[in-house]
């Protein structure tokens, strides 16, 4: 079970629509977040971790998300209104999927990155067992050379024992060229309000 939010007010949250390629992204008001990482890495079940609620369809059937998914997300942060959509990216890396399909995905996913204006993070899920690979990496220098503000955010933390954890973020993060705290973490029974707060410093609120 999720923890309650304590300054993360979630008051509504609800599917808008499924996009298999950019012609097919609906018009609409919201601030753009991108969630996006490997399948089976937890995207969906982060998603419904973040809003507090079954929001995401959470699959143990890795690959089966080909559409980019436009979630709205309304609430308080600190008091404060906020509304956005967050966009639940297809999964990269999944070796079973035909060639071209995965290159397909890419491509949205990169496109995607590069061309929609409306976006204003990225949060990229890396599982905290291992270790960014190059599909990782080219989400980080395209973040970068967009200026597109980018969140690392390692799933599963609950998976690793007490003593394992550090070392484990230290380890994903040094794979970014980053120091331990530049990466948050994420799992089971975790509150998720240190997320919140590092989106809203990115975006600003
Ligand atoms: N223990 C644990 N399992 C997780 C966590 N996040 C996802 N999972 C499991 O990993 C699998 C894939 O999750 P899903 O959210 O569908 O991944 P997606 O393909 O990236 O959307 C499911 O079996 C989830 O229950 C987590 O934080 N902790
Ligand atoms: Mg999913």
């Amino acid at each position: 079970m999720t923890r309650p939010n304590q300054q993360c007010k979630v008051t509504n949250a609800e599917f808008m629509f499924g996009a298999p390629d950019m012609r097919a992204i609906r018009k609409h008001q919201l601030p753009e977040i991108a969630v996006i990482g490997r399948s089976n890495v937890g995207k969906s079940t982060f998603i419904n971790r973040l809003v507090g609620r079954k929001l995401a369809r959470v699959s143990g059937n890795p690959g089966s998300t080909r559409e980019l998914n436009f979630y709205s997300v309304e609430g308080s942060w600190r008091e404060k209104a906020f509304g956005q959509a967050l966009v639940d990216m297809p999964g990269f890396g999944f070796a079973k999927l035909p060639k071209e399909v995965r290159e397909a995905i890419s491509r949205l996913s990169v496109t995607f990155l590069r061309e929609r204006k409306y976006l204003r993070a990225v949060i990229l899920l890396n599982d905290c067992r291992r270790e960014p690979a190059e599909d990782e990496l080219a989400i980080q220098t395209i973040c970068a050379s967009e200026g597109i503000p980018l969140l690392i955010v390692l799933t599963k933390f609950d998976t690793l024992r007490q003593n394992d954890k550090p070392k484990a973020q230290k380890n994903v993060a040094a794979g970014y060229h980053l120091e331990k705290d530049d990466v948050l973490v994420t799992g089971e029974g975790m509150a998720t309000d240190p997320i919140w707060e590092r989106l809203f410093a990115v975006i600003g609120d």
